[in-house]
């Protein structure tokens, strides 16, 4: 989609620190780390928020699953540990409307999120 930042990441029209890439999703770092390890997985297909998935996405989002455990995986926490996070909208903190999961490792998390 035309000005989606993450489309363009996707497309390799605007450089990112990609850690995985295969034909469906796109993982790489985040601007501004919460944790040792945050990775943004992404659909390459782009998909604005949560509310717009439909019933052809959800291979779609099984996959953006299975990335961000491979990637906890290889990085080597997956074992200790780790958190995804989606955010949808205003009140969840969604500021990129192309869907992405948060993958957050290398520390302990807190509970309740802020
Ligand atoms: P959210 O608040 O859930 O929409 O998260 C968006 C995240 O995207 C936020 O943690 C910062 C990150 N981000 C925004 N723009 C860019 C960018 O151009 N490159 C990278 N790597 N991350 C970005």
């Amino acid at each position: 989609m035309e000005d989606c930042i993450f489309c363009k990441i996707a497309a390799g029209e605007i450089p990112a620190d990609k850690v995985y890439e295969d034909d469906h999703v796109v993982a790489f770092r985040d601007l501004n780390p919460q944790a040792p390890t945050h990775v943004l997985v992404i659909p390459k297909r782009h998909i604005a928020t949560l509310n717009d998935l439909t019933a052809d996405d959800e291979a779609e989002v099984g996959r953006m699953v299975g990335a961000a455990s491979t990637i906890a995986a290889d990085a080597g926490f997956a074992e200790a540990g780790y958190r995804t996070v989606m955010n949808c909208n205003a009140d969840g903190g969604q500021t990129v409307f192309h869907i992405h999961l948060h993958l957050l490792g290398g520390r302990a998390m807190a509970w309740p999120p802020g």
